[in-house]
């Protein structure tokens, strides 16, 4: 298992879409495992495929406290979302230094496919819900900072420019 390199906003290629996952193999195994990985290295809750520069939907997230409760969702899709919505500030590895609101669905029922390839579905609520709708974001090239206004997210690209620089 590898800590993987992650791409750091604004990077172009963290703007890519990621294409459908056609078999489980083992090539999509060793990508999971190393997203778990480079997640409890960054002390992460969820991470994507993209954020590694891998354009294939995959993304786990783990928002359990002692951090032993990996989930992996392979093409993910969502069956349901409510119409009540909910703010939570969010972070991401992609974006390291920043936490902001976001306003998004409360609840989800998602669709996925698992480490073994079988179909599975979760419901979702509180911080899991949050982690799923981030993540999936990602795999269509979305980051939070795009809900963000402009001048908060113009600003937090400067910063992040500036680090990446040095
Ligand atoms: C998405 O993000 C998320 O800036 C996952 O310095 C985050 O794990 C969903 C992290 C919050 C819901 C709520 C960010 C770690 C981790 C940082 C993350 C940092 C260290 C972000
Ligand atoms: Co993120």
């Amino acid at each position: 298992m590898s800590v993987l390199k992650i791409l750091i906003f604004p990077d172009q290629r963290l703007r890519t879409l990621a294409k459908e996952v056609d078999v489980v193999d083992e090539e999509i195994k060793i990508l999971s495992s190393d997203l778990i990985e480079t997640m409890y290295d960054g002390d992460g809750i969820g991470l994507s495929a993209t954020q590694v520069n891998v354009h294939k939907r995959v993304l786990v997230v783990d928002v359990s406290e002692e951090k032993n409760s990996p989930m992996v969702f392979i093409n993910p899709e969502i069956e349901f979302l409510t119409k009540e919505e909910k703010i939570y500030s969010e972070g991401c590895l992609s974006v390291p230094g920043f936490f902001e609101e976001v306003k998004r669905p409360s609840e989800i029922k998602v669709k996925a496919l698992d480490i073994e390839g079988k179909e599975f579905t979760v419901e979702a609520k509180d911080i899991l819900s949050v982690a799923i709708q981030h993540e999936m974001d990602h795999l269509d090239g979305k980051i939070f900072v795009d809900f963000l206004s402009n001048l908060k997210r113009q600003r937090i690209k400067k910063k992040l420019m500036k680090v990446s620089k040095k």
